[in-house]
C-alpha cells in the first residue's frame, strides 16, 4: 500500500494498565497493531510527550482535580493525571510494542502552555506538528490509525485528518477508549461526520 500510511498513536505505558492515564485494556491491541505492520509502506509512531509543568497536568494548577476542565486561552481544556513525562518510564513506548521498522516517530505535547491530542494540530486547532507536510512529500493519500485513546488522540488524529484531505480509516479493534463523560460517543458522531470510517480490521 504504496500510498497509504500506517499511524499508531500513543501506544505508551502510561496509557497501559498500570500507568498514569491508563484505558482499560490498552495494552491488548498492541499484537493486533505489531500484525499490521508489515502490510504498510510507511509506518508513524507517535508518542505524547510532556515537560513536567505541562498545563494539563491537574498538579500543575492550585487546588484542581485530574478530569476537570479548565479554560486555556485556545478552549477548555480537561486537565489529566500528570502522564508521558518527557524521558520516563511512562512515556515509553510498551515493551511489545514493534517501534524498530517505524519510519517516523512523531512527539506531541512537548509546549507547556498547550496540550496536542492530534498528531496534525495542537489544541488550538492552529499549530502544526508538521505530520500532514511529511505525508504529503512521501506521496500519502490515505491513512490507517490505531492507538491509544480512541475518543481523544486518535479522534482528533483522524478527524484533523480528514479535514486535510486525507482518507482516514480508523481500526475500531485496535483501539482503545478513555471514555469521559460521553466522550466515545461523542468521538464516533465526529469521526462520521468527517467521513472518517471506523471499521474493525
Ligand atoms: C491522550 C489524554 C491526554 C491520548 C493524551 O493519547 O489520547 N489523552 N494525553
Ligand atoms: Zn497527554
Amino acid at each position: 500500500m504504496a500510498n497509504t500510511a500506517l499511524i499508531i498513536i500513543d501506544i505508551q505505558n502510561d496509557f497501559c494498565p498500570g500507568g498514569a492515564l491508563a484505558v482499560g485494556e490498552g495494552d491488548q491491541i498492541v499484537s493486533a497493531v505489531n500484525a499490521m505492520q508489515a502490510d504498510f509502506d510507511v509506518r508513524v509512531l507517535t508518542q505524547d510527550w510532556h515537560p513536567s509543568g505541562h498545563s494539563s497536568f491537574a498538579d500543575n494548577h492550585a487546588g484542581a482535580e485530574p478530569y476537570g476542565l479548565i479554560e486555556m486561552p485556545y478552549g477548555p481544556q480537561v486537565l489529566w493525571p500528570r502522564h508521558c513525562v518527557q524521558g520516563s518510564e511512562g512515556a515509553a513506548f510498551h515493551r511489545d510494542l514493534i517501534t524498530d521498522t517505524a519510519d517516523l516517530i512523531l512527539r506531541k505535547g512537548f509546549r507547556a502552555e498547550i496540550d496536542s491530542y492530534s498528531a496534525f494540530f495542537e489544541n488550538d486547532h492552529e499549530t502544526p506538528t508538521g505530520l500532514k507536510g511529511y505525508l504529503r512529500e512521501r506521496g500519502v493519500e490515505e491513512l490507517v490509525m490505531v492507538g491509544l485513546a480512541l475518543d481523544f488522540c486518535v479522534r482528533f488524529s483522524a478527524v484533523d485528518a480528514a479535514k486535510l484531505g486525507f482518507k482516514v480509516t480508523v481500526i475500531e479493534n485496535a483501539c482503545r477508549a478513555i471514555d469521559l463523560d460521553g466522550s466515545l460517543a461523542e468521538a464516533k458522531a465526529d469521526m462520521a461526520n468527517h467521513g472518517v470510517e471506523l471499521i474493525n480490521g
